[in-house]
């Protein structure tokens, strides 16, 4: 809202132990180098504030302990320990180190990291509602998920499904936390099976790319921001960005999960725009920036511009 005193606060998660490639963690490093910080400040006149929940955590060696390890036991889940961990340290960071007046930025990372950004935000705003924007749904649950990684489960965790199997590490996240109801999707279009089933016997709202194409981005966006928000005009929003929702060929070629025929980049930024708008949005991630699997500097670039033109659209920079 158009307050003086606006402040972001920028939290990195550098984190990339919820999938295997390496790189996606150095996603808020690129952010920052490509002038993010400067952009909200200079550009669009909003103070920022840096947390590192994670400074303390030597994650690499934790990962390459938890590898070893996992090569005998063979677990469903992969180094549960460690997102659990870095999660707690994310949740805590966005619930003891931001004011509710002030805007959540966290930059990760792998989409694990929104178990603890979306925990956090809802610990300063229960009744938030949650637009998830990506092309898979990331809601396999501990028992559902096929690859293991904890990349596409974090919505069942925030959802508290299958608790009662969840590895001791993540008990630390609150029952009752998010309802199903209070969230939507955006963009999807590689969804799997048991997700499918998932989404439909929790009677979860979602658009895919055929949505988008049926009714066009201005309609979705406004049947998801209406769904969440169940008539309440100021109902807080969180947006979670997953970056693999934007067509490769557009402009997201360094991600670890690409799909084709995605949003298109105007559609992208659309989505932010209309949602900064309402002047509801309260927190967002932008995840899954790997700059390491471009193949060039110039596909690089594109990856991470479009990353920052994310962050700015949701504060306001397109609205006239
Ligand atoms: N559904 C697949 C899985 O569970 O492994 C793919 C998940 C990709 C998740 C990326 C972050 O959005
Ligand atoms: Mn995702
Ligand atoms: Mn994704
Ligand atoms: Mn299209």
């Amino acid at each position: 809202k158009n307050d003086a005193s606006r402040t972001v606060k920028i939290v990195l998660a550098p984190f990339n132990g919820g999938q295997p490639h390496g790189g996606v963690d150095l996603g808020p490093d690129y952010m920052l180098k490509h002038g993010l910080r400067y952009q909200i400040e200079d550009k669009l006149k909003w103070k920022t504030e840096v947390l590192k929940p994670l400074e303390g955590l030597n994650l690499e060696n934790l990962k390459k302990e938890a590898d070893l390890k996992e090569k005998i036991t063979k677990p469903t889940i992969k180094r549960a320990d460690l997102v659990a961990l870095a999660n707690k340290k994310i949740y805590e960071s966005c619930r003891d180190g931001i004011n509710k007046g002030e805007f959540q930025l966290t930059i990760g990372g792998d989409h694990s990291i929104a178990i603890g950004s979306v925990a956090g935000l809802l610990s300063r705003h229960p009744n938030a509602g949650l637009i998830w924007i990506d092309a898979h749904a990331d809601i396999n649950t501990v028992n559902t998920t096929e690859t293991g990684n904890l990349h596409g489960c974090p919505v069942s965790f925030l959802a508290n499904m299958d608790r009662k199997d969840w590895p001791e590490s993540f008990k630390w996240i609150p029952e009752n936390l998010l309802a199903t109801d209070k969230i939507a999707y955006i963009g999807l279009r590689d969804v799997d099976e048991a997700e499918k089933k998932i989404l439909k016997d929790n009677n979860i709202k979602a658009f895919s790319m055929y949505h988008i194409d049926r009714f066009g981005i201005n309609s979705v966006v406004e049947q998801a921001i209406a769904h969440i928000s169940k008539g309440d005009k100021d109902c807080p929003i969180m947006v979670s960005y997953d970056v693999d929702a934007i067509d490769p060929e557009a402009s997201v070629k360094c991600t670890g999960t690409k799909v084709d025929f995605g949003l298109n980049n105007r559609e992208a930024l659309f989505l932010c725009e209309r949602i900064c708008e309402t002047g509801n949005v309260v927190a967002l991630d932008v995840v899954e920036v790997n700059p390491t699997l471009g193949a060039d500097e110039k596909e690089i670039l594109k990856t991470v511009a479009i990353g920052c033109s994310i962050v700015r659209c949701s504060l306001g920079e397109t609205l006239l």
